[in-house]
């Protein structure tokens, strides 16, 4: 083969180093980009995006500390606590994304972890959402192992939760559980056959070792999530980053190439923070690897561009939904 093409088909790897994950930041501009573009065509299809919609089913009151949440107790102007919403709410929301074109549909909950005295709502919840012929996920803090599997049971495809940072800057931004109580969820869902969506933040006031760290906290768990969010600090008010600095937007494109490159046959999900970013940064992001995104004027508590607005985007870059792989067929279409 000559040497000036990119042979990127690498081995599935989960022994990164954090050094030679700096490498690949450091990399020319133009390199990364030839290189994430490159295993991005040879994996998946370049102008396909996956696209889930988000619904808050137990917005605000959460006991943990998280420095970036607007659904703290901890924070001052933390959103107003609300009760877990009703089932017959939840579908509505459902079949409304669906019809709006969404393959999944990701209910979140602000709880540091599931109890037991929810947990069945939950699984009817999840049940309801396949039903209706989509893929589900959910992200409802911490769980056990027995949970997971129930979950499982009722028909869950992906489960969110995040690492959000490196190890070495988590206890900067959350004190009331631990890097390995996240890992420990993780390995949960996993052993219940879930699949796995988890990834962070940038725009923590982390550093560029901190980046490369974060992914390869997520690289080298013994199998790749399936599903990476790379969320964009949203800066709320009240919250103690809501002041922070904004970082510069090719970091963040780059950590989008950088992922891309780790764990090629996954997704990159461009998440929080379009609302902040340019249609032709979020473009930027598409060509690193971004294969993924939120749909729906709303994320959990804050604003996400329109569903008018990313039609118009997709339209100009010629991006196509992709049908969800998962979901089973809605309850109608089946044949009697
Ligand atoms: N309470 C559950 C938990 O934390 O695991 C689930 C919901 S929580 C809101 C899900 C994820 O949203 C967090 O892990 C974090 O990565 C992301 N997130 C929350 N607030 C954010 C913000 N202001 N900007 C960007 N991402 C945010
Ligand atoms: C993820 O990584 N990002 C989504 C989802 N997982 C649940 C949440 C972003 C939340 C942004 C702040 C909010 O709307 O409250
Ligand atoms: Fe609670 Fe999740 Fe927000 Fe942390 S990110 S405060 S756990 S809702």
């Amino acid at each position: 083969m000559p040497e000036n093409v990119i042979k990127t088909d690498q081995i599935i790897r989960h022994n990164w180093s954090v050094e030679e994950v700096e490498a690949l930041y450091a990399l020319p501009f133009a390199d990364l980009m030839y290189r994430a573009q490159t295993s991005h065509r040879e994996n998946f299809d370049p102008n396909a995006v996956q696209v889930s919609t988000l619904l808050s089913i137990k917005t605000g009151g959460c006991a943990e500390d998280c420095g970036y949440c607007p659904q703290s107790v901890h924070h001052e102007q933390s959103v107003k606590a609300e009760p877990l919403m009703p089932l017959d709410k939840v579908l509505e929301n459902a079949t409304q994304a669906k019809e709006a074109g969404a393959s999944r549909f990701c209910m979140g909950a602000a709880w540091r972890n599931l109890k037991d005295r929810d947990l069945e709502r939950v699984a009817t919840m999840v049940t309801g959402v396949k039903d209706l012929g989509l893929e589900t996920c959910v992200t409802l803090g911490m769980l056990e192992d027995h949970q997971a599997k129930r979950l499982k049971e009722a028909g869950l495809d992906y489960y969110n939760h995040n690492l959000d940072t490196s190890p070495e800057f988590y206890g900067d931004v959350i004190t009331t559980r631990t890097y390995q109580d996240r890992l420990d969820t993780l390995s949960y869902v996993r052993d219940a056959d879930i699949n796995v969506c988890s990834g962070g933040i940038v725009g923590m006031g982390e550093n560029d070792t901190d980046r490369a760290g974060m992914l390869v906290g997520l690289a080298n768990m013994p199998s790749h999530p399936q599903s990476v969010p790379i969320n964009l600090l949203v800066k709320v008010e009240g919250t103690p980053l809501a002041n922070n600095e904004d970082i510069d937007p090719l970091e963040f494109v780059r950590t989008i190439a950088v992922a891309r490159l780790m764990m090629p046959k996954s997704y990159v999900r461009l998440s929080a923070g379009r609302e902040s970013m340019s249609d032709e940064l979020q473009a930027m992001c598409f060509l690193a690897g971004a294969n993924s995104i939120f749909y729906g004027d709303k994320l959990l508590t804050t604003d996400n561009p329109g569903m008018d607005h990313d039609q118009k985007l997709f339209s100009r870059l010629g991006i196509n939904a992709v049908e969800g792989e998962h979901a089973a067929p809605a309850k109608e279409a089946c044949s009697h």
